[in-house]
Parts: C-alpha cells; structure tokens; sequence
C-alpha cells in the first residue's frame, strides 16, 4: 500500500469531500508500515474496501415550520463497515452537516467503536438541519420526519443511532418514539434514550467522564498529577459538561469554556455545581452563546469571537467540532507550556496541528480514543436493553472506567516508540488491526 497512490485515486472519485480526505489520509499514515507487513492484506483489498462506507442512505426531509411554511433538509445515513457488530454512531444535526463530514465521522467510528472492546460496527447520521432558535414542536416534528424516512434501515441488530451534536435526550426520544410506532416494537434500536424507556445510567455523562479517565491515564503514564491542574476546555454542550464535571471532581480547575461567540474565562474556575449547572441551561436556552455566563457569574471574563486555546493552561480539551484547533493553535499552547492535549470532539485538531505535537513528542491522544466512552456507554445500553435489565450508576461507571483503560493499554502497545507513546498510531493501528481481521474472516463483501 502505498498512501499517496490511495489518496490520488480517492481525490479522483470524491473530489471536494475535504473532511472525509482528511480522516482517511491520517489513518492510512499510522497504519502503512503494519499494513505493508501483512501482504495478506494487500492481496484481499482490505485498505481499498475499508476507506469505502458499505453503503449509504440520501433522503429529503421535509416538514411544516410554525409559521406554516414547508420546510426541506437532506438528511444521511452512513453505514460505514459492519465488520464487527451491526451499524453504531451518533446523529447530527448541525448546517454543517455534509456528505463528506458524515464519511469523515462514520470513517472515525469503525475504528473507535472497535477500540471500546465492544463488537459494534461504524456508522454516523445526521442532517444540515440547524436547531438553533427552533421551537420544542418544530425539533419534534423535525425528528418524526427524519425518522419516517430512516426507519426501515434501522433494527437493534442492524443499525443503532444515537446522538451527537445538536441531538440529546429530548431528540433521541423524539425519533425513538416514531421508530416504535412505525416499527411497532420497543428494542434498543436508539442509544440515549430517557431512563424510564430503556436508556442506561449515565450515558449523558459519558463521553466526557470517560474523557477524564483517559486523560488520567495519561497523567499517570507520564507521572503528572492531575490535581490542582489548570484546564481550558472548548464547548458548553454535553461533552464539554461531561469532562467539566469530571474533570473537577479529580481535582483539576477549568479555567476556560467557549461558544460559536468567543470564550469565557473564569479564574476561581468552573468548579460550583451551580456554574456546571447553569452550562446546561446555556445549552437548553438553543442560542448557542456562552456570553452569558460571564453576566451570570461577573469574575469571569467573556473574549468575543476568541478561541480558548491563547489562555496559558496544563491541559486543552478541544470538546467542540472538527478541526476546531489548528497549527497557530497548537504553537500558541506549545509556547504557553501546555502539558497535555487530549481531542474529545471528533477529529478536534487540523492534521498540521496534530503533526506539530507529535514531531514536538507532545502528550497528545486524537478523539477516536479519548471519546469512546460515548459509544461505550452506549454500547452498554445495547447490551443492557437487549437482556431486558438495567444497570446502575455504578456498575455502568465501572464498565466505563475499565474500557477506558483497556483502550488506553491498547494505545500504548501498539504506540509506543521509546520513552514516547504516539496515540496516534496506537489508537489507528489497534481500531484497524481489529476490523480488518474480522475484514479478513469474512471473506470479500
Ligand atoms: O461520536 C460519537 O462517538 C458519538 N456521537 C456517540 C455515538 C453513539 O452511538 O453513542
């Protein structure tokens, strides 16, 4: 295999999916030298097939706005590889939502979900439907047609959505409920559910507990003590609450969140349960602003239009988007002696960012290892739904801690190279090891 001939022909048949070209291309780096010795690889396609989604669904999604108005998005569905277990990842619901940013995350999920220990297979949905300032009838009747059309795609052993950016509880429930009706049974066929309908303990928290516990991991490895350490994280959303509350529970001070609209800084830090509460209802206003909290709580500093990686911190939880921190990014924390960066949101740096830590062997680990405890966590709803029992808080946090750990040991194993662990590497050579012996097993599909 040689990666720039892969790249060369993908270029040529998906000309303009940049994200998608991105995802593909850092994980055929990681992995060339393992791949060129296995010729067995070679000979069975496996780098050419597993680049490619399995298949994937287009449809319209159209629906009434209260004015009245008809309203029409495009809604996907990629089923990227189902070596390993049925269909599994998140839907989002953002107006950046493309074709090529659905490959990119569907790309991502094979090799996380395979990571997690879990046997799900990659998949990821969404819609260029943007929820800001839509009302609670509007997001319902959004969600009922987006569900019309998808259903039939769908099953607990075939394919299981969940949420993502701009989907959480309420639109989860919202396309559960239209799933069951059209379907007419009541399976885990959407992950994220409420309590009292199948969902499981603790899976708001999660993708950002679980953050924690990687990067805790990651401290202990390199022998840095999280407490007492400083944190700018990006985001005010789930993920970002989720590792804000985890992250000062271990005794580490979030200095910095942010929105679209800039970033706030607070020095005491974002360490009262009513400051991590009033995260939530900046997310539940659907104004996507963080501004606010600086009214809310006058010590801390709003910076219009900033991002948070110029604060001067230990430690950077990019928890917001794609390429959200780039290489000017990355030399502004280098220089300001950031100890440790850990991607919580998907492919959270630019590849010339994540290149700059790695030549600077900084502690760096990319976000299909760092945010797996989402999908985890879901998994074990999977699991928990389809034994017809729940666990709880702690049996699930248990689980959680322990997959969290093995995906670190599987970093290190396979991306250790003297003192320095890659994670990189680690995470992409040991996601893609697995699928493609499952790839191998099955034969050419
Ligand atoms: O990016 C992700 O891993 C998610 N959005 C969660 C997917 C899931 O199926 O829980």
């Amino acid at each position: 295999m040689r990666v720039n001939d892969i790249m060369i022909g993908l270029e040529t048949k998906h000309p303009g999916e940049s994200e998608y070209l991105q995802a593909v291309r850092e994980v055929l780096i990681s992995i060339e030298d393992v791949y060129n010795q296995h010729p067995e690889f070679e000979k069975a396609g496996i780098v050419e097939r597993i680049v490619e989604p399995d298949r994937i669904f287009t449809f319209r999604v159209p629906w009434v706005d209260d004015k009245g108005r008809v309203q029409v998005n495009i809604g996907y569905r990629v089923q990227f590889n189902g070596a390993i277990g049925p269909y599994k990842g998140g839907i989002r619901f953002h107006p950046s939502v493309s074709l090529s940013s659905l490959k990119f995350l569907g790309f991502e999920q094979t090799f996380k979900n395979a990571l997690t220990t879990l046997p799900m297979g990659g998949a990821k949905g969404g819609s260029d439907f943007a929820p800001k300032g839509r009302s609670q009838a509007e997001i319902m009747r959004f969600c009922q047609a987006f569900v019309t059309e998808l259903w039939r795609n769908l099953g607990p052993d075939t394919d299981v959505p969940a949420g993502d950016i701009g989907v959480g509880g309420r639109e989860v429930g919202y396309m559960f409920g239209m799933y069951k009706k059209l379907a007419r049974e009541h399976t885990g066929t959407f992950t994220g559910k409420g309590i009292s309908f199948g969902g499981s303990r603790l899976r708001p928290e999660a993708t950002g507990f679980g953050a924690l516990y990687f990067v805790q991991k990651m401290c202990d490895e390199y022998h840095i003590r999280l407490r007492g350490k400083t944190v700018a994280v990006s985001g005010f959303g789930n993920v970002a609450w989720g590792a804000v509350t985890k992250a000062t529970e271990l005794g580490a001070k979030v200095v910095a969140i942010s929105g679209p609209d800039g970033y706030i800084y607070d020095e005491d830090g974002v360490n009262m349960p009513e400051k991590i509460a009033f995260m939530l209802e900046l997310r539940n206003s659907g104004n996507d602003v963080v501004a606010p909290y600086a009214d809310e709580f006058p010590r801390a500093k709003f910076f219009p239009g900033k991002k948070p990686w110029e604060c001067k911190v230990d430690i950077a939880l990019p928890c917001a988007i794609q390429n959200e921190l780039n290489l000017e990014d990355a030399k502004t924390l280098k220089k300001n002696g950031v100890l440790l960066v850990a991607e919580v949101s998907n492919m959270g740096c630019t590849s010339d960012a994540v290149d700059f830590f790695i030549e600077n062997e900084m502690l760096f680990a990319p976000g299909k290892a760092v945010n797996a405890g989402g999908v985890a966590c879901s998994g074990l709803e999977m699991t928990q739904n389809a034994m017809h029992i729940s666990w709880s808080n702690e049996e699930v946090d248990r689980w959680l801690h322990q997959i969290m750990n093995d995906i670190h040991e599987q970093c290190v194993t396979y991306g250790k190279n003297g003192e320095y662990i890659n994670y990189v590497k680690g995470a992409n050579i040991a996601g893609f090891m697995k699928v493609a012996d499952a790839m191998m097993a099955q034969g050419v599909l």
